[in-house]
């Protein structure tokens, strides 16, 4: 049995006999014509592990003519980049950095893993985005906040002494899909995590990571200089702050010389910020780049910003405070933007600042845990969402300025580019609670890596590496990943709508909601149901939001008739009677996705059955009852929502789904 702790990184026997010749043609020896360095040393353990398990290998250390692998250099290749050529008898990987290397010598187990043919192999690859990181929202006493895998991985109590061997399984799963960069604490920071005491603790972890390649960030709390420093305030442009931050900066350099920098969220959800002092988003973070600057450290400071303000549009804050600091931030500051303008919705439109900020490195923020998407009883295969994204066209340099080419920074020139996911590790033993999640993981390293792959790829290459080389049960398991995310959208928030989650813990439906603690955090403030229809009109006669893109987006979005159905109720308020492109009305063309939802979810139900004797038998019955959870929920939120909507259209449900009586 494996229920799952191995993730992709499965190394068991290939039953393929063909293969396993062909492969073990390769694997008597590792020839390291390269520096050494511990990268290298892990890149030649891991191949071992891989070889030694999939095909029986033993790699000896007598290095012959032909038969093996060998590590060669290539200054002409890109950074992290790597080439896999057969030549003469062996497989040469060839990189310019020790990191090129092992990400080469993954790439060629997961060739393995996935039986493709390695005799003639040519292939090279390099990633499009430098800083590929994954941020946790772990805590000091070990919950971690919108996590549903268990508690946080990093076992503060027992750090520095003790060395849980997960931090290390961990660091293997992350740089085979090519992830370089970890925030191991919440961006809601508490400051203790810049004491001496963490600090030493957050050492070891980076001790740790490094041979994988990967860095270490921290969250910080801006206000760290009145809260540990006992200075009178925290104002960024007092000089004993200036020097707090200095000599804190410093003192992480002495204990984690690459140390990454600083991930800030600073005036978003009452966490303290520069605007305390009435400074500016930029001159918080300049203050603290300034502090990294001497080790090369960076400052990655959040866009998530809104107020409450019921009148207003939370769709536009961000971009309103953001806009006018373009070109005001130091060289060392990436702004990280989460996907779509309010946060993290099963279906978001790209966020309006992508595009709009030619002199500002923008980091993309995705999230990988399900906050919104049905935490881990739900499958929601979410490297469709994240390509969505990538691939939305912001025309700012004409078309083909998609959302992918701004991060990766060929849109703008920008000299630092960066994407980060929200994590969704946590201490289950399965990782990330649902098994199936562990391949939004996997998917958004590959797409961090090259935003060019498809969803289909990832998904394939995943469920081969991860759950069955059966062929039939590999197609069936591949289409239901792949159909999931829109399954969700149709059962939760159709045809646009969003935000109308249950409002503490964010699971859930609740559209009724009227009042709130934050008056612009209701359910009816978003969805705006009346008498006459539904949605929020964000075209020039309301709240003109659509007027924050540029002309081609807007062209694509502000006409009701015309306008994608699936953000239909972002930009539109449309009455219950509208024929949609469908030829239904709204109101039944809304019941009708509601209701195929949740067909769609007893669809993957049966399809799950199907694969029952092809996949672990631990891992087939987990996911089984998640579905099942799944499918409770559904009926929940379908006809919740149905029920309430139905309050405002009075109208009845459409046949067949509910016969007249
Ligand atoms: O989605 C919201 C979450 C908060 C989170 C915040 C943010 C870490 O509900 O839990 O805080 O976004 O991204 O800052």
């Amino acid at each position: 049995a494996d229920d799952g702790y191995k993730l992709w990184l499965k190394y068991d026997l290939l039953k393929n006999n063909t293969k396993v010749a062909e492969y073990k043609r390769f694997s008597d020896f590792i020839d390291v014509q390269f520096p050494i360095s511990p990268i290298i040393q892990t890149a030649e353990k891991e191949l071992k592990k891989g070889l030694s398990g999939l095909v029986g290998a033993t790699i000896t250390k007598t290095v012959k003519t032909s038969g093996g692998i060998v590590f060669q250099k290539d200054n002409a290749l890109p950074k992290e980049g790597f080439k896999i050529v057969a030549k003469n008898g062996n497989i040469v990987i060839s990189a310019q950095t020790d990191k090129g290397i092992l990400y080469g010598s993954f790439e060629l187990l997961r060739q393995i893993q996935t039986e493709n043919s390695i005799a003639s192999i040519n292939l090279s690859s390099s990633p499009k985005i430098q800083l590929r990181m994954l941020n946790h929202w772990d805590n000091v006493l070990g919950t971690i906040e919108r996590g549903y895998a268990g508690s946080s991985l990093w076992k503060w109590y027992e750090l520095p002494e003790n060395i849980d061997p997960r931090y290390v399984e961990y660091a293997r799963a992350n740089a085979s899909i090519g992830i370089n960069a970890v925030v191991l604490n919440n961006v809601n920071a508490s400051a203790r995590f810049l004491t001496k005491e963490y600090l030493e603790k957050v050492k070891a972890l980076a001790d740790v990571f490094r041979p994988y390649g990967i860095q270490v960030f921290l969250s910080i709390n801006f206000a760290s200089p009145k809260i540990l420093g006992k200075l009178k305030n925290s104002d960024p442009l007092e000089p004993e702050v200036k020097k707090w931050w200095n000599d804190k900066a410093k003192e992480v350099y002495s204990f984690i010389p690459d140390f990454g920098g600083f991930l800030v969220k600073a005036n978003s959800e009452g966490e303290p910020g520069p605007q305390e002092f009435g400074r500016t988003h930029a001159d918080g973070a300049n203050m603290l780049a300034e502090a990294v600057k001497p080790f090369n450290g960076l400052v990655i400071w959040r866009a998530f910003v809104y107020g409450p303000n019921p009148k207003g549009d939370r769709y536009k804050e961000a971009f309103n405070e953001f806009k006018p600091l373009d070109g005001q931030f130091a060289k060392n500051v990436i702004v990280q933007v989460k996907n779509g303008p309010i946060d993290f919705m099963p279906r978001e439109p790209f966020h309006p600042l992508f595009g709009a900020m030619p002199k500002t490195p923008l980091a993309m923020e995705f999230q990988i845990t399900q906050e919104y998407l049905g935490f881990s009883t739900n499958l929601v295969f979410l490297p469709s969402l994240f390509k969505e994204v990538l691939e939305s066209d912001t025309y700012v340099n004409g078309k083909g300025s998609t959302v992918a080419k701004v991060v990766d920074g060929s849109v703008h020139d920008y000299p630092l580019t960066a994407i980060a996911g929200v994590a969704n590790t946590g201490s289950d033993r399965n990782w990330t609670g649902h098994f199936m999640s562990q391949a939004n993981w996997y998917g958004y390293g590959r797409l961090a890596w090259n935003h060019e792959i498809s969803p289909e790829q990832i998904a394939e290459e995943w469920t081969k590496m991860t759950l069955t080389k059966e062929a039939n049960s590999q197609k069936i398991i591949r289409n239901m990943l792949l159909t999931s995310r829109e399954t969700y959208v149709n059962f939760t928030n159709p045809l646009g709508l969003h935000h109308i989650m249950g409002q503490n813990i964010h699971f859930g439906m609740e559209p009724w909601l009227e009042k709130s603690a934050r008056p612009d955090w209701t359910a009816i403030y978003y969805h705006r149901a009346d008498s006459v229809g539904i949605g929020f009109d964000r075209t020039a006669n309301g709240s003109n939001a659509l007027g924050l893109y540029s002309k081609d987006v807007q062209n694509q979005w502000n006409n009701p008739q015309t306008c994608d159905l699936k953000y239909l109720l972002w930009f539109h308020h449309v009455s219950w009677n509208q024929k949609l492109s469908t030829g239904k009305t709204l109101w039944d063309e809304l019941c009708t996705r509601y209701y195929t939802g949740v067909t769609e979810v007893e669809k993957l139900q049966n399809d799950w059955l199907k694969v029952k004797g092809n996949v672990d038998e631990e891992i087939f019955e987990d996911v089984k009852g998640r579905l099942a959870a799944q499918h409770r929920e559904a009926l929940n939120w379908r006809d919740a929502c149905v029920l309430y909507f139905q309050t405002h259209s009075k109208q009845p449900i459409p046949t067949p789904f509910v016969k007249p009586t």
